[in-house]
């Protein structure tokens, strides 16, 4: 097949979504992938890493094997800076970060207004644009499409074509998930969504769902949001078992014990030191918004809200958790050295998008407490806070040990190994790593989130 033929794709944003998005494209044959990457402060490296065949991302199966292969025997995916390469397009995907403001929770659309607004002043007519990034219900009718409009000069619908086709990647199983996941295609129009159903066919083994755009949107931040209210739920929970002397494991043995495939299924979640990620700390946010801007009438969100609320408060009851553990081994808490264990806002990961830990070390530095960070993963430009990977010099003489991420490493802290190392033994479970009775056993204080205190 020549060049020509070949239906040519741009992937705009090499992160998360867009580098395995992009590597899975290239891999089809009758494909040709650029990946547009700004060369920014923090991610503008990925242009060149790429190009080499190199995977910016760390633990991600399958993924560096694919970039290889399709960067350098291929040659069916470059990466550049040069957006000027949008106006030869068949499709642009559309893949940038859509953060929310950190006090307001409004969505932060510099970003995807910014690159719009290129893509309509560069594509031809004809393309398909597909936005895959994350937005608040109402963005792609509201915003995206009259930003193309404008810049282009073209109709939607008509003289080009809207999607919004979102991912549900995790860290960890980026690739697994766009193939193996169902894929939801919403088109501004049902022509719109004959086209991304063209395309996602190439990479996607399971069913292709076609829905409107809004419809889309809204079950994008409603998968996050569901879950971020069940471990809202599971985080009450624990509280409350903690308060009665149970142990949450026990409860949610005993309520996951309803057959699954009966109406009758509960799937209680896990309690933690917290909920970090890009997706869930954000998406119920984004969720109210659409509604507050495009919605027809007012929703309360009172579910919604309490939920996010309980989730921001975990870290907080880690160290309060901490302070009732130093009172009970009669030391001053404000003069002691806490260990804490974890960066990441998910285990086995370098990722630290609104990690947990960030808001423990805000508590600590406010208290004038001393404090360390272990983390076997984090690269430490990824992180604001110091950060050590020898667990041994961070635990070394510390009064109280935080583990706020289920790093598999954890699993092997022995108490004895532990205890010769820490000045006063208390460990605050945030994550159900180890073990209560074990560790009591030796005379740790040993707290948990969901963890009985006798
Ligand atoms: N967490 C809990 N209890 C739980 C599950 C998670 O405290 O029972 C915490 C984690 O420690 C983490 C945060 O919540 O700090 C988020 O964990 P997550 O498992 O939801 O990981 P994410 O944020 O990568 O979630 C993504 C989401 N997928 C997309 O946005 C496409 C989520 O909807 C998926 O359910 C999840 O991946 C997945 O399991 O694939």
């Amino acid at each position: 097949m020549t060049d020509t033929e070949k239906t040519k794709v741009a992937v705009i944003g090499m992160g998360y979504v867009g580098i395995p998005a992009a590597a899975l494209i290239a891999d089809v044959d009758g494909f040709d992938v650029t990946g547009i990457q700004r060369r920014s402060e923090r991610s503008g490296w990925k242009i060149e890493a790429l190009n080499r065949g190199e995977c910016p991302i760390l633990n991600e199966p399958l993924l560096p094997e694919l970039i290889q292969r399709v960067v350098l025997e291929k040659k069916s995916f470059r990466i550049t800076d040069d957006t000027d390469l949008l106006k030869d397009m068949d499709f642009i995907l559309i893949d940038v970060q859509t953060p929310t403001d950190k006090e307001t929770n409004q969505p932060l659309y510099r970003s995807l207004r910014e690159v719009s607004a290129t893509v309509g002043q560069k594509m031809k007519k004809g393309a398909v644009v597909v936005v895959e990034s994350t937005v608040a219900p109402g963005t792609t009718e509201f915003i995206v499409k009259p930003i193309l409009e404008e810049n282009s000069g073209m109709k939607a619908g008509e003289d080009f074509f809207l999607v919004f086709a979102y991912e549900r990647v995790m860290v960890g199983r980026l690739i697994n998930n766009i193939v193996n996941y169902p894929r939801i295609i919403g088109g501004l129009t049902e022509k719109c969504t004959e086209k991304g159903l063209w395309l996602y066919k190439h990479i996607v083994k399971e069913k292709l769902i076609p829905v409107s755009a809004t419809t889309a949107e809204v079950a994008k931040v409603v998968e996050n949001t569901y879950r971020d209210v069940q471990i809202a739920f599971a985080n009450e929970v624990a509280l409350a078992c903690e308060s009665l002397n149970v142990n949450f494991n026990d409860v949610r043995e005993c309520v996951n014990s309803l057959p699954f495939n009966s109406n009758a299924y509960r799937d209680l979640h896990l309690p933690g030191a917290g909920v970090g990620g890009h997706c869930l700390p954000k998406d119920p946010w984004l969720l109210k918004y659409g509604v507050d801007t495009y919605g027809k009438q007012e929703v309360p969100f009172d579910v919604i809200i309490k939920s996010r609320e309980r989730n921001e408060m975990m870290p907080s009851h880690m160290i309060s958790l901490s302070k009732e553990a130093s009172e009970k081994a009669g030391i001053d808490f404000k003069k002691s050295k806490i260990a804490i264990l974890g960066a990441s806002f998910i285990e086995n990961s370098e990722d630290t998008r609104n990690s947990p830990t960030e808001t423990i070390v805000k508590i600590l530095d406010k208290e004038k407490v001393a404090w360390m960070i272990h983390d076997p993963l984090v690269r430490q430009r990824e992180f604001p806070y110091t950060i050590s990977d020898n667990l041994e010099e961070v635990v070394q003489d510390a009064d109280a040990i935080l583990i706020m991420v289920k790093h598999k490493e954890y699993y092997d802290i022995k108490p004895a190994w532990l205890k010769g190392k820490m000045k006063t033994a208390i460990v605050i479970d945030g994550r159900d790593v180890l073990s209560l009775d074990k560790f009591r056993k030796e005379k740790f204080i040993f707290f948990g989130v969901g963890k009985p205190k006798i």
